[in-house]
């Protein structure tokens, strides 16, 4: 997170952190107390055996903090695609329910926007795009919704803004980085949004892009059905 603040997990419970093999990876959303969203690029590919689910967690060292679970299940669309970033969502299902101090569960998105309004976007990744490190306390961060024209006019030939995305930036240096896909973007107490990509951080005329959590829901519930 760029242009952010550091908050502690109860401003935002239902964030956690995904690990492979122990090693943090990516942030996710937690939308029932045995389901995560996530970014189909952080997960694709990977065994559920290998992938656990923190919640309740501040810090990401510190072994002590916040509820660790495994993983059952890792579902991704059929839509998705590793180049374009076309549907880039994923559903976890956990071996059993995440619940404890500071976690909490957030409803899908119903909202409409328009360019302008602010989502808040949170988690541990970079906060700033040459460190080489993640941030250890989580943070958090407002950007505004950007236009689909004007996004696809800034990214022009260094990327594909398709339908199942949406952009936002700023305003001044405020982005998600590296570190803080698959976590969560949130418009009134819904999560609209899942980090998902972007020409660097925090760049002048090159946005964060995000996958529309709307867009893919009816992916979201079919994963909640199995
Ligand atoms: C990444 O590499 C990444 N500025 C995530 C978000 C953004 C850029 C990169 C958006 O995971």
């Amino acid at each position: 997170i760029l242009g952010g603040t550091p908050v502690d997990i109860s401003a935002v419970p239902y964030l956690v952190n995904l690990r492979i093999g122990g090693n943090f990876i990516c942030g996710g959303s937690l939308i029932t107390p045995t389901h995560v969203v996530t970014a189909a690029h952080c997960v694709k590919g990977v065994s559920a055996s290998r992938l656990q689910v923190v919640g309740g967690a501040t810090r990401l060292t510190d072994a002590t903090a916040g509820v660790r679970r495994n993983v059952a299940k890792v579902y991704t669309p059929k839509a998705y695609n590793i180049r374009t970033l076309h549907s880039d969502v994923a559903v976890l299902k956990l071996q059993s329910p995440l619940v404890g101090a500071n976690i909490e569960t957030i409803a899908l998105c119903n909202s409409s926007w328009e360019a302008g309004n602010l989502i808040r976007v949170s988690g541990w990744g970079k906060t700033a795009e040459k460190s080489n490190r993640v941030s250890q306390q989580v943070r958090s961060v407002e950007v505004a919704l950007i236009t689909r024209k004007s996004c696809m006019d800034q990214y022009k030939l260094r990327g594909t803004i398709g339908t199942t995305m949406f952009c936002a930036a700023g305003p001044g240096v405020k982005d998600a980085c590296e570190g803080d896909s698959g976590g969560p973007a949130v418009y009134q107490n819904q999560l609209c949004g899942i980090v998902s990509w972007g020409l660097g951080c925090g760049r002048r005329n090159y946005p964060g892009v995000y996958t529309s959590v709307k867009t893919v829901r009816s992916f979201i519930d079919k994963a909640l059905a199995l």
